[in-house]
């Protein structure tokens, strides 16, 4: 007899910063959404497809959960929000050595609500030290909700099975909502331009980083040989920060280019001319216009 087929969604929520796209990268064997050492790097809700035989987890990461400070803040916390509904459960993830936070507290007083389960996970364990994590466990532990509370590293894929077969036990029966090659729902263009906007939120400094939005202008194969031409803009919202991310004769856009260049000749497996220019936006996170062109919907 044929065993049934199981699936369902899972969405990835928390702080900023904890380890959620980390984590769902590691999850689905490929980068999918971009990491940073940064709050609020990611901005959409980005799937992430795990197929097994017998089994598909559909993963959703989401913008950390935080206090929004303009339009884009405000549309990424409703999409983190918005995830919640309609899952067959909800993965709580916390950063063992940061500790259970006011902010953490207060989602996890929206969490208590939820009708899915939702399952803990204490991520960073490779950091933090043995009282740290066992704190925030207990901690955990006792808002009493929790379906379960596991420890995991999602850098070294430590407890990663044991949260996987965690995850499998919510799912249902259920059709294999996506074909076997397919990882996320991103278009190529916007991973692209995702895989720039990490380059440069690496590679930049302080107040920069948050007001950056790049937009892949157009893509081209060429016709004579195996090479795609790609030209992008990044633009940030002070003619300060222009200069600082170009930097001196040109060298810091220059190394953003490089760097980025390589990652996305690794996801599209095929040699990149990537041709990147500068642009002021001010306030483009309060611009409605502006979030749709990089790929925000508000
Ligand atoms: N040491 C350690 N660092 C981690 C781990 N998971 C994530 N990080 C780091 O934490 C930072 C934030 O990760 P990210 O996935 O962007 O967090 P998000 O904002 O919750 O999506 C990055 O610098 C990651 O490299 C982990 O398991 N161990
Ligand atoms: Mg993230």
């Amino acid at each position: 007899m044929n065993e049934v087929y199981r699936s369902g969604f899972v969405s990835i929520i928390g702080s900023p910063n904890v380890g959620k796209s980390t984590l769902l990268n590691r999850m689905v064997g490929q980068k999918v959404s971009i990491v940073s050492e940064r709050a609020q790097t990611t901005r959409n809700r980005v799937m992430g497809v795990l197929t097994r035989p017998g089994y598909q987890v559909v993963f959703l990461d989401t913008p950390g959960v935080t206090a929004p400070k303009n339009r884009l803040g405000e549309y990424m916390l409703k999409v983190a929000y918005d995830a919640l509904f309609e899952v067959e459960a909800v993965l709580f993830v916390v950063d063992a050595e940061r500790g259970i936070g006011p902010k953490d507290e207060a989602l996890m007083e929206r969490l208590k609500n939820a009708r899915a389960p939702v399952v803990a996970a204490i991520n960073k364990i490779d950091r933090a030290s043995l009282a740290d994590v066992e704190t925030a466990g207990e901690k955990l532990r006792a808002a009493g909700f929790f379906a379960d509370v596991l420890n995991i590293s999602a850098v070294e894929g430590r407890g990663l099975e044991a949260l996987e077969q965690r995850l499998f036990s919510f799912l249902e029966q259920g059709p294999q909502y996506f074909p076997d090659d397919m990882v996320t729902d991103q278009p190529e263009r916007i991973l692209v331009s995702e895989l720039i906007r990490e380059r440069a939120l690496r590679l930049l400094k302080e107040e920069v980083p948050h007001g950056l939005g790049v937009s892949v202008d157009k893509m081209a194969k060429r016709e004579d040989m195996a090479l795609m031409d790609i030209w992008a803009t990044i633009y940030c919202e002070r003619e300060g920060h222009k200069g600082i991310i170009i930097g001196k004769g040109g060298s810091m856009l220059k190394r953003i280019g490089s760097e980025a260049r390589k990652e996305v000749e690794l996801m599209l497996g095929e040699q990149v001319n990537l041709q990147l220019w500068v642009k002021v936006r001010e306030d483009w996170r309060n611009s409605v216009s502006a979030m749709r062109e990089f790929g925000y919907e508000p």
